[in-house]
């Protein structure tokens, strides 16, 4: 409750401040004079709105749809930034009529380029001024190869997308806020999953200053390692699947079914509760041997060559000298319906994508020899230091940033193992056993990538997702707290629409059953 207050108290005292501006012409004339009035640097406005009530507004480019504006009365601006002569990133900022002095910039997915629309609604809800990008360029989610090509041949496109998009957004879109509003925000967030999780760690590492709170979900960090490992995952099951002669390695979905179950017999009960979650998949040695085929039984089991595929696939992956890769595969996220994408039989999309265009420089790459072998290479080109690896937040850390991230247990696409990894990394580089004073990872048990899955796993991570609207429940609303009242959060209690709830805890913290609840020790 004294949180909530506080927040409001301050919430307050800024609508006090904005009231002198505002009375001085009226939100939408202010608005509209955006078009002719800002004069910023290597930026272009290309259309202004002033947004009366709530209603959907159509999008641009290849991920044109409709948006939802529910924080009408808003001022919509849309923009592009050239960064240089061959690149630039389109962006839009949502300010609403009732501010409350906070900047929100937001990030994207895959290797995609779509301004994250959701979220620009949900950030001007919560009464941020709220700013997104296309991450310099224009794609959808980058199964398409489509969205990928961009990055052929185009070094400037790459950087934006590894590093850049974010930091012009949070410089521009401050000043078009400052211009707006007639008073700079007082303080700034950022607010992203998966790719969006990277970049936010990236803008941590690279541009300490631009955000005082960052929410990272899910992060694609060691970015070029992720793609080796998932690439080599999807073929483990022997893709490219060849309809003709199908690989003896391959598992059909209706056996991975039998392998998920199996996984829950010799683990769903480790943390004290039959309810499908596995709490801790590290502790969850799984033995396929279990399900092998035998002389009497050979329906709805595992050939040896299959056993080995899936001892593959939940071992880590190690380098040529022996150095650990990437972390292993999550036992229980092979049940998600996104874990398709990597064992459905094709060559892991987002790798072929990344590899061709963005370290080959191909437009055609044959990726069936495909394995690690490649990762001194890619290390060695590591576009635009996409790598994003790095355990020196330090001057991040020093200016008083704040860092929350989190990430679900049983998430088909991203290792959860990996944040822990990246955890230990910070902690070993800054010398501190605990990185508590400005840096919190929330594991989410059950919850697949970035949202969903099994169990209580919306906790205001992104759009649809505040179901409780107060700071516990809410991991952008703790941050702010942390931020602008000093109160870290110890945990987040996730829900779901039938109103369950369950705390989450920060590492190293452990999730134990204590005979009623779990609790975090
Ligand atoms: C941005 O680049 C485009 C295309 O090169 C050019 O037409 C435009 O004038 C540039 N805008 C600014 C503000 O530099
Ligand atoms: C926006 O579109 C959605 C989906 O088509 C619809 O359900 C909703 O009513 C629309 N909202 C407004 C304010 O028109
Ligand atoms: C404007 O573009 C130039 C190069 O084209 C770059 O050096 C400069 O940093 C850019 N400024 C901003 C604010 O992006
Ligand atoms: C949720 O809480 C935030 C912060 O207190 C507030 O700004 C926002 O208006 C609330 N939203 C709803 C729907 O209650
Ligand atoms: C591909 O192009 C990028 C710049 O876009 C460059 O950094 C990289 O070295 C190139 N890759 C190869 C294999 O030459
Ligand atoms: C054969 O083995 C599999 C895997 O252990 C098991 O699921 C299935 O029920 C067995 N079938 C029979 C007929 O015993
Ligand atoms: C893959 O490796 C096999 C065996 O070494 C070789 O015959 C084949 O040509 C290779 N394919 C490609 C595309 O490099
Ligand atoms: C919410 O979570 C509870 C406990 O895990 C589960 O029993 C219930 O089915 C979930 N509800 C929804 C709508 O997912
Ligand atoms: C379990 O934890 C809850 C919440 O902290 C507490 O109310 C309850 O008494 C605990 N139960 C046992 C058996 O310790
Ligand atoms: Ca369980």
């Amino acid at each position: 409750m004294r949180l909530l207050s506080r927040a409001l108290l301050e919430a307050t005292v800024l609508l006090a401040a904005l009231v002198p501006v505002r009375a001085a012409s009226s939100p939408s004339a202010k608005c509209l004079a955006l078009q002719d009035s800002l004069h910023l640097q290597n930026t272009t406005i290309l259309n202004v709105a002033y947004i009366t009530a709530a209603t959907n507004v159509s999008t641009p480019g290849i991920c044109q749809s409709t948006a939802p504006v529910t924080a009408a009365p808003l001022c919509r601006v849309q923009f592009v930034i050239n960064t240089t002569s061959t690149s630039a990133v389109h962006a839009e900022a949502w300010l609403p009529d009732v501010w409350f002095g906070r900047f929100l910039g937001l990030g994207n997915g895959g290797l995609g380029g779509c301004i994250d629309y959701a979220n620009l609604d949900y950030g001007s809800s919560l009464h941020f001024a709220a700013v997104g990008s296309d991450n310099g360029h224009d794609g959808g989610g980058g199964i398409d190869p489509g969205d990928a090509m961009q990055f052929l041949n185009h070094p400037e496109v790459i950087n934006d997308f590894a590093f850049r998009a974010v930091h012009v957004e949070a410089v521009i879109g401050k000043e078009i806020v400052g211009a707006y509003y007639g008073t700079p925000a007082a303080k700034s967030y950022y607010l992203g999953c998966s790719t969006g999780g990277r970049q936010g760690t990236q803008a941590a590492l690279k541009f300490p200053e631009d955000f005082d709170g960052i929410v990272a979900g899910s992060p694609a960090t060691d970015f070029n390692h992720l793609q080796i490992w998932s690439g080599i995952l999807s073929h483990y099951v022997g893709a490219p699947i060849d309809g003709t002669a199908p690989s003896p390695k391959f598992i059909p979905p209706a056996l991975w079914r039998v392998v998920s179950a199996e996984i829950l017999r010799q683990c769903d009960a480790l943390d004290g509760v039959i309810d499908g979650i596995i709490t801790e998949p590290d502790a969850c040695d799984f033995r396929p041997e279990a399900i092998q085929c035998t002389a009497h039984n050979t329906t709805s089991c595992l050939t040896p060559i299959q056993v080995e595929t899936v001892k593959n696939i939940f071992t880590p992956l190690f380098g040529l000298q022996g150095q650990l890769v990437y972390p292993r595969y999550s036992p229980g996220a092979e049940a998600d319906p996104l874990a398709l994408a990597i064992f459905g039989g094709e060559f892991f999309a987002f790798t072929d994508n990344w590899g061709r265009f963005a370290i080959l420089n191909v437009t055609e790459h044959d990726f069936s020899n495909f394995s690690v072998d490649v990762v001194p290479f890619w290390d060695s080109i590591n576009p635009g230091g996409i790598a994003t690896f790095d355990g020196d937040l330090s001057a991040f850390r020093n200016r008083g940033g704040k860092f929350l991230t989190y990430h679900g247990r049983r998430d088909p696409l991203i290792s959860s193992t990996n944040s822990k990894r990246v955890y230990d990394l910070i902690s070993h580089t800054l010398s501190l056993p605990l990185l508590d004073d400005f840096y919190r990872l929330f594991l989410i048990p059950g919850m697949s990538h970035c949202s969903g899955g099994l169990g209580p796993t919306a906790f205001g991570q992104s759009d649809g997702l505040n179901l409780v609207n107060t700071s516990s429940h809410n991991i952008l609303l703790a941050m702010v707290d942390w931020v602008e009242g000093e109160i870290a959060p110890n945990t987040i209690i996730g829900s779901n629409t039938s109103g369950s709830t369950r705390t989450h805890c920060r590492y190293p913290m452990r999730s134990v059953f204590n005979g009623t609840v779990f609790v975090c020790t």
